[in-house]
């Protein structure tokens, strides 16, 4: 299987976080991805290549123009406004206030472009999220010309974004641009299926409306975990895409034998949906030492979950979403794309 990854990927390097109370200690770092990157060389999971350039237009399909204007003058306007630390947004338009207008106030654009204060949103950031971006679509290539599968290493993650704002440590959401890209030339339906532990709710949410694109998510329930306001079973879809959406929220401390009656449910929607592709959101934060996630998977695990998809038998793009104990993410990301491959 390929690996698609690109060095500017890591420029993205946040020092701090706000989580528990706290500024703490960044999770979503340039060494995760090293990691991953240094185990599929050892374990000789195939050719890393470097993305193509797709420029701007797929990143239009999915996002709103007004979003990418914010990312891209981000930086300028921060700094303009005298900071130079990574920034936090600390107000959001909730119910009551107005979304619109949009303000001119760099404090008020960051809580009109994000869903949380817990991602650190800094000066490379944009410029590593459409490396990332680049990435997904460079892999969804790949499978596109023929190849079985391919592994886009995608950092920072996607799932969280929505057409209009960041957070989850997500920028640009990273599946959604590729399943729409698949769709775009030429795929008539594309499959979706989220295994990161915690929701998906940014590409749910682009994506709810339809049933070109199904929306499948395994995850920890959002009663209890991140990101708490989606994720729960009786979101389906809606209007054309009623049934296109599933979720199955399982309980804190879920083990891959609590998971396995989800995927196998998963599984069967998408023999039944007969895709094209199948992107699979790849969070490796099921993981039992991950240090922000609650369910109990072994490293074995992950290899059975990859064995898992591949008798599903579709063309498979894997995009790395999260996943934070990095001494082990290495490993237990190649289990997945190995289990897959060895099925
Ligand atoms: C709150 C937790 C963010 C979740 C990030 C993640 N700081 N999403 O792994 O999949
Ligand atoms: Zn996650």
């Amino acid at each position: 299987m390929k690996t698609v990854f690109s060095t500017i990927q890591l420029t993205h390097a946040p020092t701090h976080e706000i989580s528990d109370g706290q500024l703490k200690p960044a999770v979503e770092i340039p060494s995760r991805a090293q990691i991953v990157l240094d185990t599929i060389r050892e374990r000789r999971l195939g050719e890393v290549i470097g993305p193509e350039d797709f420029g701007a237009r797929p990143l239009r399909r999915v996002h709103s123009p007004e979003y990418l204007a914010f990312m891209e003058s981000f930086w300028e306007r921060w700094t303009a406004a005298g900071r130079s630390s990574e920034a936090f947004p600390f107000v959001w338009p909730v119910r009551s206030l107005r979304s619109d207008p949009i303000p001119d106030h760099i404090d008020g654009l960051l809580g009109r472009y994000s869903m949380d204060a817990g991602t650190p949103l800094g000066q490379h950031t944009f410029e590593a999220a459409k490396a990332s971006a680049n990435t997904a679509l460079t892999a969804a290539k790949l499978v596109q010309g023929g190849e079985r599968s391919a592994f886009g290493l995608c950092r920072p993650p996607g799932h969280h974004a929505g057409i209009d704002f960041y957070g989850g440590y997500c920028f640009l959401n990273n599946a959604a641009i590729a399943a729409q890209w698949l769709r775009d030339y030429g795929a008539a339906r594309v499959a979706i299926l989220d295994v990161d532990y915690h929701h998906g709710n940014g590409t749910q949410a682009i994506f709810y409306d339809r049933s070109d694109i199904l929306f499948l998510s395994i995850h920890a329930d959002p009663k209890q975990e991140y990101p708490y306001f989606l994720g729960h079973a009786d979101e389906t879809g809606v209007n054309a895409g009623t049934g296109f959406t599933r979720n199955w929220p399982l309980p804190l401390g879920t083990s891959w034998e609590g998971y396995q009656q989800a995927l196998n449910e998963a599984c069967r929607w998408l023999l039944v949906y007969k895709p094209d592709y199948l992107v699979v959101s790849l969070g490796l934060d099921c993981f039992q030492d991950d240090p922000i996630s609650g369910f109990t998977f072994t490293s074995d695990d992950f290899t059975a979950l990859g064995q898992r998809l591949s008798y599903v038998d579709v063309p498979t793009v894997f995009l790395l979403e999260g996943g934070y104990a990095v001494d082990a993410l290495g490993q237990n990301c190649v289990n997945v794309l190995q289990g897959f491959i060895k099925g």
